[in-house]
């Protein structure tokens, strides 16, 4: 042997000396995520030895096979069965050691399979789960795990229906866990077999008392000491204790030490999130060597909420402002990596937020490890969605999925919520068969009240809570209001439908109605599509600017009612929902940030509201590119600009002049800002005890001339969207769209018509809300004018590309009805046979055009005619009915020269 190939031997040796568990005392734990393969179709025998899968995919864990299909432009995404499979190397070092499989999250039935012997099943995709693989393995030689993965529609497991994405497949981590015989239990509900409780806290004394499941998988009678210690932050142990027991062979035994006491413990909280370790060891009395280990965060703090006064923390008044979170992110699926779950909380925590509803399910670990680090208020919910099924086996799997919940998340001191049932009755069935839509509410009342029992088993130390949609009357007969210990709505008046002020007064209407009990907004929020504004923002057009209204509205309100102990913006990313159409298909975008975590305006605000420090942020800030139309007497346009701030006078400069002082009513202030063509500097200003905070935002402004002849602001292109007040960025081709406006002479614009609203139950949308098939920038096309007359531009002599695009709205197209809308459902317009004639010019360029016929309707459709405009009679577009009346959703004129 070489030297170098020896002490290559000797690393070898070493390195598999460390992961051997024979010699060394306590377990081991490892991600397996790497060198899988993946077959996306069910085959029978995919756990057998013999199978040949060097054709399948190789993927790595985390992984979904929904990252794209759910996301692309046909309905609906795949649901189904598929295989994973991996080999596993052990050596035989490890023989004597006890391996676990421990799978953070799989969705949503996962059947475990080693070297072709089935192991077990998990059912639920978003609690963690393992199996004791040890009596399949042999050391020494290669291991066959595969994976059966079914993510069909299943009537008994949670979630049956909801406003997300249901993707499928192995997307969290896997490990192997190995173990000594003798160790913590792994097996109750793959929980950390270690549960700490705070008894008693206050500011000069806390007692500790741990309870740990232990067993003994050898076959002899054993002798062991536990050890308990309390490590402060510095790294100091505060406190020991220990304990002899015997434990008898093949025995799980709990374990209990009470009453650790702890002087003076520093608190935990938001503010100031102090952690202690809390390790607890097995040590084998005969050997004095330690079997198992765990590390814990323990948290000192006391909480409670009142009816009338909200919330308390360790004594005093906290009012919880947060959001819920989805566990997405653009084009990923829910396939993330721990990073980017971590990523997420110190987002929230960067706004000032100091609560978090992880909804609608429990989360990746990495979720609650932050927030005890930094101090996060945590809520956690089991996915009973919309609704639920009487079956025996759905509540079994609905009562599982609580305790699993509760045991693998208990030692998490950002917790103090556990909760269940997410508007449940949104849509209760049967509603013609009076019998059996009572007997429906009462089984959900049954079920609530089982899951209620057991959670208040599991865990006395906190509170519970169950979300309910706005209908006060629905939930309190069905007891909904009563069984949990808070009651937390999800309300969205003025957005899906009513006016602003309904949030209000829904609230004023439980403090009267249910004055014990504690509340929490456990939603509320507006879509929001950051290329989209307005300066005339109204429900449903999906603009920055009534998101702003919208939320700046809520928070006051929250803000205003010391009843009201927390709530919860819904959400804090945009996420994934294969179903819906908006202004960006398949995404809800409600998020305070976008997929990709972009900040929206409504951010701003909270950072703003939500610190004591100064804050000074220029709004609309994601606007890069504006536009608008010069005025009359000058070449600039006026618009306004907010800045949102909690000092109390802001200054605004605009390409260096002041714009005037202003004072800050409700976190803002605004102007009205003369933005002229080209590049604007922005530049807020305020002093807080003798300190300059400064903000500074850069615009490119594209000023369209308001008379294309004009010499001072030649023309060079014109972007428009007909029978719209929005303004569409599109940053991909660099260019904005503008609002329509009507033609006046030496001027450009429409000529009749009126624009399109999507009538509603109770009213009308400005735009639709469909996917538009063949692109990704739905909004140019989800509005038109309709029965338009001509567009004309009295543009000076050249050669111009013109652009009409369009997308036919009105059509028989099947849209499921999304269960959330509640009650705002669209109303179907009447399908007329549109056939128009189009001359630009006088020259006819579209004859007899059907653009449904032709095309296909809900689909987008440009058109390019390219122009020479020489008599100096500009570009006169006309469009003449032959059937129904012509449309026109946008237009855009380009000089060439
Ligand atoms: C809700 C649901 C949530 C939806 C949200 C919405 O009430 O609980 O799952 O995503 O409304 O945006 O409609
Ligand atoms: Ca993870």
């Amino acid at each position: 042997m070489n030297k170098q190939i020896f002490t290559l031997f000797l690393i070898y040796i070493l390195f598999c000396g460390a992961n051997t568990l024979a010699q060394y005392s306590s377990r081991t734990k490892q991600s397996i995520n790497e060198d899988w393969k993946f077959c996306g179709t069910h085959i029978e025998g995919g756990e057998a030895i013999e199978l040949n899968d060097s054709t399948w995919t190789n993927i790595t864990i985390p992984h979904t096979w929904n990252k794209l299909d759910a996301i692309d432009e046909t309905k609906g995404y795949s649901r189904k069965v598929c295989w994973y499979r991996k080999t596993l190397f052990i050596p035989k070092e490890n023989a004597k050691a006890h391996s676990y499989l421990l799978f953070e999250g799989v969705n949503q039935i996962a059947d475990i399979y080693v070297n072709g012997q089935w192991v077990g099943q998990h059912k639920g995709g978003y609690t963690q789960f393992n199996f004791e693989i040890t009596p399949y393995i042999g050391y020494d030689r290669k291991n066959i795990i595969a994976i059966k993965v079914d993510n069909r529609h299943n009537k008994d497991i949670p979630p049956l229906s909801a406003d997300f994405t249901f993707w499928g497949g192995i997307y969290r981590d896997v490990f192997l866990v190995q173990t000594n015989d003798l160790h913590f239990n792994n097996s109750n509900y793959a929980s950390d077999g270690v549960f700490i409780t705070t008894p008693k806290v206050a500011k000069d004394k806390a007692s500790v008392n741990i309870r740990s499941l232990v067993t003994n998988q050898s076959a002899t009678k054993r002798p062991i000491k536990m050890t308990y210690s309390i490590v402060d932050q510095q790294g100091q142990t505060i406190i020991t204790a220990n304990k002899q027991v015997n434990i008898e062979k093949k025995e799980t035994k709990e374990i209990v030490m009470n009453h650790i006491e702890i002087k003076s413990p520093k608190l935990w909280s938001p503010q100031s999130p102090y952690l202690y370790t809390a390790i607890t060891q097995i040590i084998d009395v005969k050997t004095g060597s330690t079997l198992d280990e765990s590390v814990l965060p323990l948290g000192f703090r006391w909480f409670e909420f009142t009816a009338d006064k909200g919330f308390f923390l360790n004594g005093q008044h906290l009012k919880l402002i947060g959001t819920n979170r989805h566990q997405d992110y653009l084009r990923m699926g829910n396939a993330l990596p721990d990073e980017m779950h971590i990523r997420d909380i110190k987002l929230l925590k960067k706004m000032g937020a100091n609560f978090l509803r992880i909804a609608h399910y429990p989360q990746d670990p990495t979720i609650l490890e932050m927030c005890d680090k930094l101090g996060i208020i945590a809520s956690v919910e089991i996915p009973i969605i919309d609704k639920i099924t009487e079956t025996q086996a759905f509540t079994d799997n609905c009562l599982y999925m609580a305790r699993e919940m509760i045991n693998q998340n208990f030692n998490h001191p950002s917790v103090i919520i556990w909760a269940y049932m997410n508007e449940v009755l949104l849509r209760p069935p049967f509603k013609k068969d009076k019998e059996k839509h009572v007997k429906y509410l009462h089984h959900v009342t049954q079920l609530a009240q089982k899951i209620e029992d057991v959670i208040r088993t599991e865990d006395p130390s906190r509170y519970t809570m169950i979300p309910n949609h706005g209908a006060f009357d629905t939930y309190n007969s069905a007891k909904l209001t009563q069984i949990p210990m808070i009651v937390g709505w999800n309300l969205y008046q003025g957005w899906y439908g009513g006016q602003l002020d309904g949030f209000d007064k829904y609230l004023d209407r439980h403090k009267n109605e249910l004055p014990n009990k504690p509340v929490i907004v456990t939603e509320y929020g507006a879509d929001v599509h950051t290329r989209l504004h307005s300066f005339h923002p109204e429900r449903f057009d999906y603009t920055v600017e009534y998101g702003n209204m919208y939320h700046e509205h809520y928070l006051n309100t929250i803000l205003k009612r010391d009843f009201v102990a927390g709530a919860n913006i819904w959400n804090l990313a945009d996420f994934y929902s294969a179903f819906r159409g908006n202004a960006r298909p398949a995404v809800n975008c409600k998020g305070i940030v976008g997929l990709d975590r972009e900040l929206k305006d409504s951010y701003l605000l909270y950072k703003t509201a939500l610190h004591a420090e100064t804050v000074l942020e220029i709004g609309q800030k994601e606007w890069k590119i504006r536009g608008g139309i010069a005025r009359e007497d000058g070449d600039y346009c006026i618009q306004p600009v907010n800045v949102y701030s909690n000092s109390k006078e802001v200054e605004l400069f605009a390409n260096g002049k002041s714009m005037g002082k202003r004072k800050v009513n409700a976190y803002k202030a605004s102007w009205d800002i003369p933005f002229v063509n080209g590049d604007n500097l922005l530049e807020a200003v305020c002093i807080e005890n003798g300190i300059k905070y400064r903000d500074r935002n850069m615009i490119d402004f594209r000023l369209a001339p308001l008379k294309p002849k004009s010499r001072s602001l030649p023309f060079t292109e014109i972007n428009i969207l007909l029978g719209s007040k929005r303004y569409f960025e599109d940053r991909l081709l660099d260019i904005i769209w503008i609002p329509e406006k009507e033609y006046q002479k030496g001027s450009w614009g429409y000529i009749g018509g009126t624009p399109y609203r999507k009538k509603t139950k109770y009213g009308s949308f400005p735009c639709a809300d469909i996917n538009i098939k063949d692109t990704d920038k739905d909004p140019i096309f989800q509005s038109q004018r309709v029965g338009l007359d001509a567009v004309k531009f009295d543009v000076p002599n050249g050669k111009y590309t013109l652009s009409l695009l369009w997308a036919e709205l009105v059509s028989d197209i099947y849209h499921e009805k999304l269960a959330y809308n509640l009650g705002h459902e669209i109303i179907k317009e009447e399908v007329t046979n549109r056939i128009f004639n189009i001359t630009i010019n006088g020259e006819t360029v579209e004859n007899n055009l059907n653009i449904a016929e032709k095309y296909g309707a809900e689909r987008a459709i440009t058109k390019k005619y390219e122009i020479t405009v020489s008599d100096g009679k500009g570009i006169n577009i006309e469009f003449e009915a032959v059937s129904g009346n012509p449309i026109l959703n946008a237009l855009r004129l380009y000089k060439i020269q």
